[in-house]
């Protein structure tokens, strides 16, 4: 199928009250590997490229290979843009043809977050294209966390309100407890539930979770097994992930995992086999990992067959 728009996936994910994954990408074992998984369970996907992704590989390359690729494959599929926060990036992906972009503003202060998300949105709903904006900031939160910072850091739900009514965006993605990357949570994994629910009562939008990989156990023990130092890591488990697309979150955001699975997968094959000198023997077996990865997480989400 040709590549679409987020807004037609993620309209029937709110609707059904479940969540369609996205997946960073940037090369084509990933994207293969994220597409045969997908396809594999009849869900829907997006692929995602993050500002780096752009500059490591090239929009062009990567707008390429997920329009060609994508052909081949029955299911739907978006390319997004992942926390777009230079105007010239984001407008040289929604003329290279992406079909969803995020402007992320949320570092800034308020009003000049609503200013640039609402400038993106014009342009990009006049190419016909979706937009994502994120509120609040992504930081993991801790049981003892006073109420004042909490509210200075997670999304406030009657903001949301007034944001997505003066932006016209697509889907939002409220700060509500998670972060990026592998270490998120020093205690026990934890998502802001009542916010959650009261974003999505008050504003009936199709919502996101960023940081929203699991970082599993048997993962980071591979990794570490074959020399990998991730002491600490942490992300947020199944349940909480579960919970969160019932309260709401309809994209759901992995690249960790995509990571760690990698990570584990060709530090395996160089411990085994030092004498190794073919890369596809060495990305071949990361990109079966991270099938798995796709697989795993599509099922949690509830969009297997919902293609
Ligand atoms: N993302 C991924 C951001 C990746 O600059 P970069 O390519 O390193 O950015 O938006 C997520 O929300 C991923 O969450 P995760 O770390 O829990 O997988
Ligand atoms: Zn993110």
């Amino acid at each position: 199928m040709p590549v679409v728009k987020g807004i037609d996936v993620l309209q029937k994910a709110h609707k059904g009250n479940y969540a369609v994954g996205a997946f960073n990408f940037n090369n084509m074992e990933t994207l293969q590997a994220i597409l045969e998984g997908a396809s594999d369970l009849s869900a829907p996907v997006i692929v995602e490229a993050s500002e780096g992704a752009l500059a490591y590989a090239g929009v062009t390359t990567l707008v390429a290979m997920v329009t060609s690729l994508t052909a081949a494959y029955p299911i739907p599929v978006v390319l997004h843009l992942d926390h777009g926060k230079d105007f010239k990036v984001i407008m040289a992906a929604l003329r290279a043809g992406f079909t969803s972009v995020m402007i992320d503003a949320s570092f800034y202060p308020y009003e000049e977050n609503v200013a640039q998300t609402k400038r993106v949105v014009d342009i990009a709903h006049a190419m016909d294209v979706s937009v994502e904006a994120e509120l609040g900031k992504l930081k993991g939160i801790e049981d003892n966390v006073a109420v004042e910072e909490r509210d200075a850091t997670l999304i406030n739900p009657k903001q949301a309100v007034d944001f997505i009514s003066k932006t016209g965006i697509d889907y939002l993605a409220p700060a509500v407890g998670t972060s990026h990357g592998a270490f998120k949570y020093k205690g026990d994994s934890k998502i802001d539930f009542d916010r959650l629910r009261e974003v999505k009562q008050l504003t009936g939008c199709p919502l996101v979770l960023h940081g929203a990989s699991g970082v599993p156990r048997s993962l980071v023990e591979k990794a570490q097994k074959y020399g990998a130092d991730l002491k600490g890591a942490k992300g947020v488990t199944d349940d909480v992930l579960k919970e969160a697309v019932s309260n709401g979150i309809n994209k759901v955001n992995t690249d960790t995992d995509l990571r760690i699975a990698t990570l584990g997968a060709i530090r395996e094959v160089l411990t085994k086999q030092p004498d190794v000198i073919d890369p596809r023997k060495i990305l071949g077996p990361a990109r079966e990992a991270m099938k798995e990865v796709v697989k795993s997480r599509i099922q949690l989400l509830g969009s297997a067959g919902k293609a």
